[in-house]
C-alpha cells in the first residue's frame, strides 16, 4: 500500500537537479517567433490613434495584431466581459493593445519604439471607496441572511462597529506567464501553457480565433507555481501566442518578463468590510451585520466567485445566530483581480478574526475564551448562516488540543508580564481558527474524469484533468493509482495534462483536485481492477498484476478505462443564499506569538503552532509542504507584501526589490506544524483538501500584532490595517503614544 505513505514528490529529483522542463525550457523550433505587447500605460484612456510608423519594416518584425484581428474579442471565465485587446478605451494600466510577433528581442524593442499610440486621458477610479462614491460595481449585490439582525443588534448587550481593510497580494509565482502554440495541419493548434485551466485556455482560444475547440489542443506539462494566478489569467497570453502561430503558421513563444507580469496580471482582491457585531457580556456573539466590499479591477474575471466564498467564510469557525453577509465586487481601474489562493476566504476570515479580538479587547477577556464561546459545537449550534450543517466538526479538540500543546495559558501570563516591563518591545499572542469549505462553489465545477491505460507490460498510464504546479497532486494520483489496481508505484505514470486526453474539465484550483480527479482515477482503475478479479478468480488468485494483464490481453478484456467523478450531496442557491455548497470543510486552530520594537515597528514572529484537521493525509510529507508553504505565503500577505500605486494607479512594487515576500528569515525560529488523526469519510482515502485552508491559519500573526497594540492604545480598541507592515505598525504605535502624551499633558 502507497497511500498515507511518504512517496517522494514525483518531480523532487528532477526539481533540484534543474532537469524539470518549464515552458520556456522548450526548444526553439525552426522559424519560431517571440510574441510580446503593447500594453495600455494608463489606467483609464481612450485610444485616439495608433501609428504602426515602420515597425512592419523593422528587421525581424513579423506581424502586428490589433483587436481587429480577432475573430471575436471577449473572454472571461464568469461573464466573458474582458476583451483580450483593447478596442477603444483601456480600462486599466497594463491592458494588452498591440500583440507583436518577431523573431528576436532586439526586433520586439524595436517595434515598441516605432509604435505611436495616441491617448486622451480619463479619470480613472483607483479605490474602493471612489468605486463606491461612483455606484461602480461589477453584477449585484448579493446577500446572505439568517435570523432577524436588526432586532438583534438593537437588543444586544454590547455593540460595536468599525471598517477593516485588506489589502491585495501578488502571487509570485517563480514561472512567469508563459505559452508556446505549435500550428498544426488545416488550422490546428498544439498549444503548451501555464495554465491551472488547460480546459479554460482551449476555450478561450478557439472562441477568440472563430475555431471548433477540437482544432486546438492544450497541454501542460507542470507550472513553477501559480498559487490562482493562471486559474483565468493564463489564457491571455496563450491567445496571444495563438493568434500568431495560427496567422503566421509559426511556431510562437510567450514568456512575460518578472516585472510585466507584476504590472500586468490581476492580483488577491484587497477588500474593505463594514461590520456591525452585537454580543453579550460573556462574550458571545449575538448579532453580526456585515458588507463586504471587493476590489475587482476592470473586468469580472473570478470576482463574484471570490467573493461568494469570501461571504460563505464571514462567520469562519463561529456560529452567529442572527447575521446579515451583503457582498458588493467594486469595479476598478486596475488589472482584473482573480483566483489567488484561498479564494475569498482569508479576505472573509481576516474579518471576523479582527472582530473577535475587537470584542475580547472590548470585554477585557481573553480571545481564546471569546472564541471558544462562539466555536460551532458539534451537536448544537452547528449550521452555517448559509444553513450548511456542519459535520464531523473538529474545531473545539482543535482548539482544546493546540491550547495545552502550545502552553497558551502560560505564555500569556508572560506575555503580559514582559509587556509590564519591557519599555522597548512589545509581545501579542493570539490563536485563532479556520473552517474552509471544499469544493467550487459553482456547482457543476465539481466533476472530472480520468483516462487508465494498462499496457502489455503491466505498466500504467494515468492521465486527469489536474495540473501540476508544485503541489504534488500528480504524486498523490499515482499512489491512488497504484493500490487501487494492486501495482507496484514505480509502474505507474502521470501523463502531462492533456485537453486531447481529458476534455471539459474544471481548473485545478478549490483545493479539489486531487479529490475530483483523485476520485475519478480511482473510479477508472475499480473497473479494471473489476476484470482482472474476474479473470483472476478462473486463472487462480495469487498471479501477479503483470501476468493478469497478459491474460486479460489474450482474452480481448479492455485494459483501458476512463473514469468520472461528480462530488456529490451539493446544492447551492444564490437567490436563497442557502443550500449545501461545500462537501466537507478542512479545519484548523494556529496559535502565534510575535515580539514588535516599540521604536521602529519591527515585527518577528517569535514561535507559531499549527493544528489541522486534513482527514488521512493521503501523502503526508506532501501535505507538510503545502501546510508550511501556505502558512508562510499567508505569513506575507498578513505582514510584509504591500502593493503600492501611484495617484494614477501605476504599480511601484512590481519586482522582488520592492515587493517583500518571506523569506527564510522571517520564519519563526518555533515553528510547529501537525494535525489530529481523524477521517474524513466522504473523501478519496478518507483525505481531505489542503492547498488552500493553511493559509488562512497565518492570520493568527495579524491577531497577534493587533492584541500587542492593545497594550499600549490607551485603552481603546487597537486598529489595524492587513497587511501589519512595519511602517502600518509604527504608525499606529506613534498615533497611540501622541494620543496617551495628549492625555498626561
Ligand atoms: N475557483 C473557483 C476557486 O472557480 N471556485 C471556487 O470556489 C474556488 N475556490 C477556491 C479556489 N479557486
Ligand atoms: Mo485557486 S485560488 O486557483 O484554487
Amino acid at each position: 500500500m502507497y497511500i498515507g505513505k511518504d512517496v517522494p514528490h514525483d518531480s523532487a529529483r528532477g526539481h533540484v537537479t534543474g532537469q524539470s522542463m518549464y515552458i520556456d525550457d522548450l526548444p526553439p523550433m525552426p522559424g519560431e517567433l517571440l510574441v510580446d505587447f503593447i500594453w495600455s500605460p494608463l489606467a483609464h484612456a481612450r485610444i485616439r490613434g495608433i501609428d504602426f510608423g515602420d515597425a512592419l519594416a523593422l528587421p525581424g518584425v513579423v506581424a502586428l495584431y490589433t483587436h481587429r484581428d480577432l475573430a471575436h474579442n471577449a473572454l472571461g471565465p464568469i461573464l466573458h466581459d474582458e476583451p483580450l485587446l483593447v478596442e477603444e478605451v483601456c480600462t486599466f494600466r497594463g491592458q494588452p493593445i498591440v500583440v507583436i510577433a518577431a523573431e528576436s528581442r532586439q526586433a520586439i524593442a524595436a517595434a515598441k519604439q516605432a509604435i505611436r499610440i495616441d491617448y486622451e486621458e480619463l479619470k480613472p477610479i483607483l479605490t474602493i471607496e471612489d468605486a463606491i462614491a461612483a455606484q461602480s460595481f461589477i453584477g449585484d449585490t448579493r446577500y446572505i441572511r439568517r435570523g432577524d439582525v436588526e432586532t438583534a443588534l438593537a437588543a444586544a448587550e454590547h455593540v460595536i462597529d468599525g471598517i477593516f481593510r485588506s489589502a491585495g497580494q501578488d502571487h509570485f509565482y517563480l514561472e512567469s506567464q508563459a505559452a508556446i502554440v505549435y500550428p498544426g495541419e488545416h488550422g490546428s493548434l498544439t498549444v503548451h501553457s501555464s495554465t491551472q485551466h488547460p480546459t479554460e485556455v482551449q476555450e478561450v482560444i478557439a472562441h477568440l480565433l472563430g475555431i471548433d475547440m477540437s482544432q486546438v489542443v492544450v497541454n501542460t506539462k507542470r507550472m513553477g507555481g501559480a498559487f490562482g494566478g493562471k486559474e483565468a489569467q493564463a489564457s491571455h497570453p496563450a491567445a496571444m501566442a495563438a493568434l500568431v502561430a495560427r496567422t503566421t503558421r509559426r511556431a510562437a513563444r510567450i514568456v512575460y518578463d518578472k516585472d510585466s507580469d507584476m504590472h500586468v496580471t490581476g492580483k488577491r482582491h484587497p477588500f474593505q468590510n463594514r461590520y456591525r457585531v452585537g454580543f453579550s457580556r460573556g462574550g458571545e456573539i449575538t448579532a453580526l451585520k456585515v458588507d463586504l466590499y471587493s476590489d475587482g479591477g476592470a473586468y469580472a474575471d473570478l470576482s463574484p466567485a471570490v467573493m461568494a466564498r469570501a461571504m460563505t467564510h464571514a462567520e469562519n469557525a463561529y456560529f452567529i445566530p442572527h447575521i446579515e453577509i451583503r457582498g458588493t465586487v467594486c469595479r476598478t481601474n486596475l488589472p482584473p483581480n482573480t483566483a489567488f489562493r484561498g479564494f475569498g476566504g482569508p479576505q472573509g476570515v481576516s474579518n471576523i478574526e479582527n472582530i473577535l479580538e475587537e470584542i475580547a479587547a472590548f470585554l477585557k477577556k481573553d480571545a481564546l475564551d471569546v472564541r471558544r464561546a462562539n466555536c460551532y459545537g458539534v451537536d448544537t449550534r452547528n449550521t452555517t448562516p448559509y444553513e450548511q450543517v456542519v459535520e464531523n466538526n473538529t474545531l473545539p479538540r482543535l482548539f482544546t488540543e493546540l491550547e495545552e500543546r502550545c502552553d497558551y495559558r502560560a505564555r500569556m501570563s508572560a506575555v503580559r508580564t514582559f509587556n509590564d516591563s519591557s519599555p522597548t518591545q512589545l509581545k501579542g499572542l493570539s490563536m485563532t481558527a479556520v473552517k474552509f469549505g471544499i469544493s467550487f462553489n459553482t456547482k457543476f465545477l465539481n466533476q472530472a474524469n480520468a483516462l487508465v491505460n494498462v499496457y502489455l507490460d503491466g505498466s500504467v498510464q494515468v492521465s486527469t484533468g489536474a495540473t501540476e504546479m508544485g503541489q504534488g497532486v500528480n504524486t498523490k494520483i499515482r499512489q491512488l493509482v497504484a493500490d487501487t489496481l494492486g501495482v507496484a508505484l514505480e509502474r505507474v505514470v502521470v501523463m502531462q495534462t492533456s485537453t486531447e486526453k481529458n476534455n471539459n474539465t474544471s481548473a485545478t484550483a478549490a483545493s479539489s483536485a486531487a479529490d475530483l480527479n483523485g476520485g475519478a482515477a480511482v473510479d477508472a482503475c475499480k473497473r479494471i481492477r473489476a476484470r482482472l478479479d474476474a479473470i483472476a478468480s478462473k486463472h487462480g488468485p495469487s498471479l501477479p498484476f503483470e501476468a493478469l494483464v497478459k491474460l486479460a490481453y489474450q482474452e480481448r478484456v479492455s485494459l483501458g478505462e476512463r473514469g468520472f467523478y461528480a462530488t456529490p450531496r451539493l446544492d447551492w442557491d444564490w437567490t436563497s443564499g442557502r443550500g449545501t455548497p461545500f462537501l466537507y470543510f478542512t479545519m484548523g486552530t494556529a496559535c502565534a506569538e510575535v515580539l514588535i520594537d516599540r521604536f521602529t515597528g519591527e515585527l518577528k514572529v517569535l514561535r507559531a503552532d499549527v493544528l489541522m484537521d486534513i482527514g488521512r493525509p493521503i501523502n503526508p510529507g506532501v501535505d507538510r509542504g503545502q501546510l508550511v508553504g501556505a502558512f508562510i505565503q499567508g505569513l506575507g500577505w498578513v505582514t510584509t507584501e504591500e502593493l503600492r500605486y501611484t495617484d494614477a494607479g501605476e504599480l511601484l512594487s512590481h519586482s522582488p526589490t520592492t515587493y517583500k515576500i518571506p523569506n527564510i528569515n522571517d520564519l519563526p525560529p518555533e515553528f510547529h506544524l501537525d494535525w489530529i488523526e481523524h477521517d474524513n469519510p466522504v473523501n478519496v482515502a478518507g483525505s481531505k483538501a489542503v492547498g488552500e485552508p493553511p493559509l488562512l491559519m497565518a492570520i493568527s500573526v495579524w491577531c497577534a500584532v493587533k492584541h500587542a497594540l492593545g497594550f499600549v492604545s490607551n485603552g481603546e480598541i487597537a486598529k489595524l490595517r492587513l497587511p501589519a507592515s512595519n511602517e502600518e505598525i509604527l504608525s499606529r504605535l506613534m498615533e497611540y503614544s501622541r494620543k496617551g502624551a495628549a492625555a498626561i499633558g
